[in-house]
């Protein structure tokens, strides 16, 4: 069994490697588990990719775009499961074994990690989780699902499932769509998972790539 743990990046220096440092590669081989580690780089003009291929990462460069770097990294990765996080040490890569333990044991294909169960405070600041549970809110809405956070990029999945799933976004609605699909068409479920605050500063903006995945949400419930 191989998994492939897919780190999409832009400009992480101050984060990558406490990242790849947390993952639990000896206690996922001692699970009987190969490991190979994919940082998808987006035209990062910092470190990030010397210092990912200095802790034994494969680095993959890619254009610009949360959803196109995924895109990029699902074609390259070879194994049975993917796993997928945020380079800035923010998700809790170092329980990767817990999470396929949840995967294989309640035949799950598709794990999504929810971020809001155990967050410590000032993990995210509050106007990004207002946006974050009101884009929830609306994908439920939407799409009749009962996501608690529809915004986690750390996701654990069978690789195969991904033939059935139709991921068309290039941006960061990319994380909303993963889940609308494979909550409507493979076996999901969200899991409880910890998130901290992360290191380096934050990419995503928050009015642009909220009103962007609101669109997203309203252009998928209307044109489907
Ligand atoms: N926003 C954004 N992130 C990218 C892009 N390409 C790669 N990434 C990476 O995707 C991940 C998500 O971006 P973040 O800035 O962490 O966004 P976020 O997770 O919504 O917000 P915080 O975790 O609170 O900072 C990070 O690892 C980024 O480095 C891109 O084009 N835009
Ligand atoms: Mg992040």
């Amino acid at each position: 069994m191989l998994i492939s743990i897919i780190l999409p990046s832009l400009n992480e220096e101050k984060g990558i490697g406490k990242t790849l440092d947390a993952i639990s590669c000896r206690e996922l081989n001692e699970h009987g588990y190969q490991v190979e580690i994919l940082v998808i780089d987006g035209e990062s003009t910092d470190r990030t990719a010397e210092i990912a291929k200095s802790k034994g990462a494969r680095v993959v460069k890619a254009k610009r775009g949360y959803g196109l770097q995924y895109k990029v990294g699902f074609k390259e990765a070879n194994g049975d499961i993917i796993v997928t996080a945020d380079a800035d040490n923010s998700y809790c890569l170092k329980d990767i074994n817990f999470f396929i333990k949840i995967l294989n044991q309640e035949k799950l294909d598709f794990i999504s990690v929810n971020r809001f169960v155990n967050m410590p405070k000032g993990a995210m600041n509050k106007t990004r989780e207002i946006g974050n549970r009101l884009l929830t809110l609306l994908t439920n809405l939407f799409f009749g699902i009962h996501l608690r956070d529809s915004q986690s990029g750390m996701w654990i999945f069978k690789k195969n499932v991904l033939d059935r799933l139709i991921l068309t976004s290039n941006g960061m609605p990319f994380s909303e769509e993963i889940k609308i699909e494979a909550f409507r068409k493979v076996k999901s479920k969200e899991v409880p998972g910890l998130y901290i605050e992360r290191i380096g500063t934050v990419k995503s903006r928050i009015f642009i790539d909220g009103l962007e995945n609101l669109l997203f949400l309203v252009k998928k419930k209307l044109y489907e």
